[in-house]
């Protein structure tokens, strides 16, 4: 079975994944912005000159979006007033691009939810 799909089962069952141990501060990695509820942090494989990846401290069952329900609401709220606040703190004042990968079909690789905060040149549309 492929990596992704293993990690996609684990993470379900409850195990953590790679950006627990970032949370856990058990691997390194370049914080932009953090509070009590949500962390942001460099991506390691940068797509564009900003590549930021934001996510809830606690996963509460949001493996990916798909899996969103009403007692989230106020958290995914706050990422995307995160995502907002990071852009400016990153200098992005001609835009930018969120994403949100989820499931096998979009390409999700890690199963924690997370926003893609990318910038600082020309995006596409549409995407790859
Ligand atoms: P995706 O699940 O495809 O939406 O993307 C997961 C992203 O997480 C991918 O762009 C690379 C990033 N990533 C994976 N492992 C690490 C890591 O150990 N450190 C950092 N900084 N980023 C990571």
């Amino acid at each position: 079975k492929a990596a992704a799909a293993k990690s996609k089962e684990a993470a379900e069952a409850g195990a953590p994944t790679v950006f627990d141990k970032i949370i856990a501060k058990q691997i390194p990695s370049t914080v932009v912005f953090e509070d009590d509820k949500v962390l942001a942090f460099r991506d390691i494989s940068p797509q564009a000159p900003v590549h930021i990846i934001i996510i809830p401290k606690e996963r509460d069952g949001l493996t990916q979006l798909s899996k969103a329900e009403e007692r989230h609401t106020e958290i995914l709220g706050h990422l995307m007033v995160t995502a907002a606040v990071v852009a400016k703190q990153e200098g992005l004042v001609d835009g930018f691009r969120l994403v949100v990968n989820d499931g096998p079909q979009g390409s999700q690789s890690v199963y924690h939810l997370h926003l893609h905060l990318i910038g600082g040149r020309q995006m596409n549309w549409p995407p790859g």
